[in-house]
């Protein structure tokens, strides 16, 4: 089938659409297409997963409005199916890929999953198909990775057998349905006309803009906006650090400086966790790996980020000296082990970095989370007998926290707030020594 009797299937939701990877992006997206009648095939790897949601039950965790009943609601219609076999692509005009795109230790991107995905794809893919990566990936990947990839399992040519495109996602845990519907997107194709088939296919799910553009801007927009972030907390949490120096109050100051024109200095804080802001900066700076470009700002924003969960720890120690104790032998409360407020996501959870430094400090670490099911129970009940709770996320569970009965569980009055929840004032008036990230001592 040509381009031109693609988008016109797609207009007329004609096209039978499939979706690999049916995890937080790629099933609500599946769910999405389904509902506006698609007729639409999930393939997930994982069987258990598969089966669940041929039941019509969501396997995402977390609170996702909508999600669980729309669902339900294709699965019972028949508009959406799931299967573990690679076989049943083989009548797909549109085939969206949605796996995940991590980097390990060094910074480098693994694209295992993305290359299975191809693999297991190629020797099944219809003649005329369009393929979209949805996956955030390093500028330069649609061309060195996944187009190869894709010709050498199918033995079919790109713009003569098959299309391609890379249409990056913008979803957050909480607001899977809500992003995917109301955020604009980038329609990243390897030729024009392949980018405005791919318009024809969003205009179905998205009431935001959809700006066609090549794959390299798409990929470099989506990394792009997530370093530009990176950068912007980095900042943030540099001017915390100077105020705590010099006597400063960081959330002040940065009220103040947002008060001059085109200025929004982010949120300080103890630490950059999740599944994006980590990631997507290594992955732009991947892109450039093999050209002669020196990254300096990048690089130093997530090495700033990354520092800030030991930053508490430096506050925490100067709290308990001023209370003539050390952290080793020393019982800590953490409050919050998620990497976002209300959330129940621990994925690069700056909590992790700051409990595993104080029990290697020798320290006696209780951690309490009301989104995290292991850290569930009553507040109080957790801090009784510390010498410091250390606030490491503004969940509104602890923001409505009783400060006189913090005070009376704590053996030792002390309180690190690392997002701000508290005003001092408040903390010192019930008893309460207060040392808050950005804050004079
Ligand atoms: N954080 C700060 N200071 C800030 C903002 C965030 O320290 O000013 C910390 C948070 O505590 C958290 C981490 O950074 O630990 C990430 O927070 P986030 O608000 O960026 O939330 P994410 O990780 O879910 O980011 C996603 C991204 N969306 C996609 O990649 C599709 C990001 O581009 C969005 O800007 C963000 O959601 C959002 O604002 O919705």
């Amino acid at each position: 089938m040509n381009l031109g009797k693609l988008r016109q299937k797609l207009e007329r939701k004609e096209a039978r659409l499939a979706v690999i990877g049916l995890g937080y992006v790629g099933l609500p997206v599946a769910v999405l297409l389904a509902e506006t009648g698609f007729d639409v095939l999930g393939v997930e790897i994982r069987r258990e997963r598969v089966e669940k949601i041929n039941r019509g039950i969501c396997p995402i965790e977390g609170v996702e409005p909508g999600l669980a009943d729309l669902l339900a609601k294709v699965i019972a219609s028949h508009k959406l199916r799931a299967t573990a076999d690679y076989a049943d692509l083989k009548d797909r005009d549109v085939i969206l890929i949605d796996v995940e795109t991590p980097v390990d230790e060094q910074n480098v991107p693994r694209y295992e999953a993305l290359h299975a995905s191809l693999k297991s794809l190629g020797p099944v893919l219809k003649s005329g198909a369009l393929v979209i990566i949805e996956s955030t990936i390093a500028p330069g990947t649609m061309k060195d990775i996944v187009l190869p990839l894709l010709e050498q399992n199918s033995g079919k040519k790109l713009n003569a057998d098959f299309y391609l495109g890379n249409c990056p996602e913008r979803v957050m845990p909480g607001k899977l349905l809500k992003n995917l519907r109301t955020l604009s997107r980038v329609c990243g194709g390897m030729t024009p006309e392949t980018a405005e088939a791919m318009l024809a296919l969003y205009r179905h799910i998205v009431q935001a803009d959809l700006d066609p553009a090549d794959c390299i801007t798409a990929e470099l927009v989506k990394t792009a906006e997530n370093a530009y972030r990176d950068v912007q907390i980095a900042f943030a949490n540099e001017v915390a650090l100077i105020c705590e120096a010099v006597g400063g109050d960081v959330w002040k100051v940065r009220e103040l400086v947002n008060k001059s024109p085109g200025r929004q200095m982010h949120l300080p804080g103890a630490g950059v966790g999740g599944h994006c802001i980590p990631k997507d900066p290594w992955l732009l700076a991947y892109g450039v790996k093999d050209k002669n470009v020196t990254l300096r700002v990048i690089p130093a924003a997530r090495s700033v980020n990354d520092s800030m969960p030991l930053h508490m720890v430096e506050l925490l120690k100067d709290a308990l000296a001023g209370a003539g104790l050390e952290l080793k032998g020393s019982r800590i409360a953490v409050l919050g082990y998620a990497y976002l407020e209300d959330s129940d996501d621990t994925r690069n959870s700056p909590s992790e970095v700051l409990v595993r430094r104080l029990r290697e400090l020798g320290a006696e670490v209780v951690i309490h989370d009301p989104w995290v099911e292991e850290y569930h129970g009553e507040v109080m009940e957790r801090v009784r007998g510390c010498d410091a709770a250390v606030l490491m996320v503004a969940h509104t569970a602890y923001r409505t926290m009783d400060l006189n009965l913090l005070k009376a569980a704590l053996r030792t009055p002390l309180l690190v707030d690392g997002r701000r929840v508290f005003e001092a004032s408040r903390a010192w008036a019930v008893g309460l020594e207060y040392w808050g990230i950005g804050e004079a001592r």
